[in-house]
């Protein structure tokens, strides 16, 4: 069924490791797609979700011990400890290989093979690459198809080429203590064996699209980020975009997908969804940096997600959505998270497929009380987004005017600054810092260094990823984008965010596009440019006063001197003298500016 000769050999291979019973390769019809939906539905493995209120929506609970990303166990075993880098576990590739071989030997007995050629970016486009993901997991195969493009298209525009990227999933017994998320840089290869949740099993996601991706980005010239990307339509129609990364769970959906105050609307304000989570940027033939987002839907938080905070991402999941780990109410045969309404049913199971009881949920204990996972998920199609951007499936992608970073810091970070130029840019990338959330297992609120929201998703050192940053700003020259960071989580004394956030967060992308377009002055700081009062729009928020706002803004010179020496120690020990100089310069600016 499959032409080309180098996916059939490597298929035939694993056929002998894993030895299928059968297999199936995904064409992309629909019939395969509901037989196979049919069947996960006899088994257990998913749930059919209530039909007219959900129509074509299924439920799915993972292992409990299985239900967010493994950093510990994800390994970037390139032929050397050095190329991987300090932030990354290393395996030397031919033990990595033999130990997930001896893992995945005959692991298929009794199941079927899905062979899944996919799209990462539009079929066809000179920005896209292709993947084929081995899984004997029909969850998996149902959310590729909705998170990248599948089927024989795949194949046609792959002809005999040998230009694609191996994925072998295995998920064996789900065993923890055998769980090895494993990427291969030098030979285009990701194995991953024990698990069966999404960012550990999607291949096309974090796997391919970032770490692999950002291996050959750096080798052929481009770049493959964590980052949201949203059109800002103004009352003139003219469109900017913006590329923003944050690490996981602190924001990208909510901001790819915001509702602009309804005094902008009446303007004629607009956001337009191109992507939630991964840009793929290269330079155009105008000199400018243009973005694709490489996937097709969106595989986002539930928890926290209503009709207030995000309600085109809760009307992308009204159809054809899968759900992870919620809550299934069983009278309606619908899903509940906590944040989507203040009714929890009362007859229902919690994530963990128990009989459930919302009185004991308790805010200190989210994942033992709580309905859904705090990391619970939907993997709905962008199609269905209100706001999906008309570029969305545009194979060449939008032009950047903005790339703005930011996390969760209750204290240090402003409400929004902006670099001096791109190499300050890159130190302020370098230097993001974030609370950890439930998107990986580990210590939840935790600050650590989380550079350009990478650490967890960049394939190889990242001090030369810096450099790679650095000599892109070179090539861009003035065109390009202006670098700022914003921060919509910083909290008051008594551990209340200040800043509303969501759609009112269109008050700050809006001085950003003004900054860009030099419409607006600032005030010069130790660490960028910072909007004069007034320059911020506060007019009809009920909670924030001059007096708060100018608390957010506030640099405050012993935090950031504490700061700029935990930066040097974090450089320091994680970089030495791998450390470009642009940035240990960059941060010799920012002490002499704070004495
Ligand atoms: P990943 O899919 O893990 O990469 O996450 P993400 O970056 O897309 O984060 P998402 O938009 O799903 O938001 C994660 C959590 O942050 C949710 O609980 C949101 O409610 C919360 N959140 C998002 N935006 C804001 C904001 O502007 N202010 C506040 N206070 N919370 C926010
Ligand atoms: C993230 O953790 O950043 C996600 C979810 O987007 S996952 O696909 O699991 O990586
Ligand atoms: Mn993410």
């Amino acid at each position: 069924m499959i032409k080309n000769k180098s996916v059939n050999a490597w298929i035939e291979e694993m056929k002998a490791l894993v030895k299928p019973d059968n297999v199936v390769v995904i064409d992309g019809s629909e019939e395969l797609y509901e037989k196979l939906r049919a069947e996960a539905c006899s088994t257990g493995e998913m749930i059919k979700l209530n039909e007219e209120t959900l129509p074509g929506c299924y439920l799915h609970r993972t292992a409990v011990n299985d239900v967010a990303r493994v950093e510990d166990r994800t390994f970037i075993c390139a032929k050397t400890k050095e190329a991987a880098g300090p932030t990354n576990n290393w395996m030397d590739p031919q033990e990595a290989y033999k130990m997930l071989y001896d893992i995945a030997k005959d692991s298929y007995k009794g199941r079927t093979m899905y062979v899944i050629p996919y799209s990462m970016g539009p079929v066809g486009s000179e920005f896209s690459k292709i993947g084929i993901e081995l899984t004997d997991s029909i969850y998996v195969v149902l959310n590729m198809a909705i998170m990248t493009r599948v089927g024989n298209d795949v194949l046609d525009a792959l002809g005999d080429s040998e230009d694609w990227i191996k994925g072998l999933h295995c998920r064996c017994e789900i065993d923890e203590s055998k769980r090895y998320i494993c990427h291969f840089p030098e030979d285009n290869t990701i194995i991953s064996v024990n698990s069966g949740y999404g960012g550990n099993v999607l291949l096309g996601k974090k796997c391919f699209a970032l770490r692999i991706a950002s291996f050959l980005g750096k080798n052929e010239g481009w770049m493959a980020e964590h980052m949201l990307i949203l059109g800002l339509e103004n009352p003139k129609g003219e469109v900017k975009y913006i590329a923003a990364a944050f690490p996981s769970a602190c924001g990208k959906t909510n901001l790819a997908m915001l509702i602009p105050p309804e005094k902008y609307r009446k303007q004629g304000y607009k956001v337009w969804c191109v992507g939630d989570d991964i840009a793929w940027m290269r330079i155009g033939e105008d000199g400018r940096l243009w973005a694709i987002n490489p996937e097709n839907g969106f595989f986002g938080v539930a928890p926290g997600t209503n009709d207030k905070s995000n309600p085109n991402a809760l009307a992308s999941t009204r159809k054809n959505t899968i759900f992870t780990n919620v809550a299934h109410d069983l009278d309606t045969n619908e899903v509940w998270w906590e944040g989507l309404n203040d009714n929890p049913p009362t007859n229902a199971l919690n994530w963990r497929g128990e009989e459930w009881d919302y009185k004991k949920y308790d805010k200190a204990d989210k994942v033992g009380t709580s309905g859904a996972h705090p990391n619970s998920r939907f993997t709905a199609p962008a199609e269905n987004c209100p706001c999906i951007s008309s570029e969305f499936n545009s194979g060449k992608g939008v032009p950047i005017s903005a790339i703005v970073f930011g996390g969760r810091r209750a204290k240090a970070a402003p409400l929004v600054y902006q670099s001096r130029d791109w190499d300050h840019g890159v130190f302020v990338g370098a230097v993001m810092a974030s609370e950890t959330t439930a998107a990986a297992t580990g210590k939840v609120g935790v600050v650590r260094h989380d550079p350009m929201a990478m650490r967890p998703f960049c394939g190889y050192h990242m001090a030369e990823y810096f450099q790679h940053w650095l000599d892109m700003g070179d090539k861009l020259g003035d065109k390009a984008p202006k670098i700022f960071n914003v921060n919509w989580f910083r909290l008051d004394d008594e551990g209340n965010f200040m800043w509303p956030g969501f759609g009112d967060n269109m008050r700050v992308l809006n001085w950003i596009l003004d900054r860009c377009e030099g419409k607006v002055d600032a005030k010069e700081t130790a660490i960028g440019y910072v909007p004069n009062a007034g320059d911020i729009d506060i007019e009809g928020l009920d909670d924030v006063n001059a007096d708060i706002l100018a608390e957010l803004l506030n640099v405050d010179k012993d935090v950031w001197t504490a700061e700029a020496k935990d930066i040097e120690e974090f450089f320091a020990s994680t970089f030495g003298d791998k450390l470009p100089a642009e940035l240990a310069e960059s941060l010799n600016t920012l002490k002499a500016k704070l004495n």
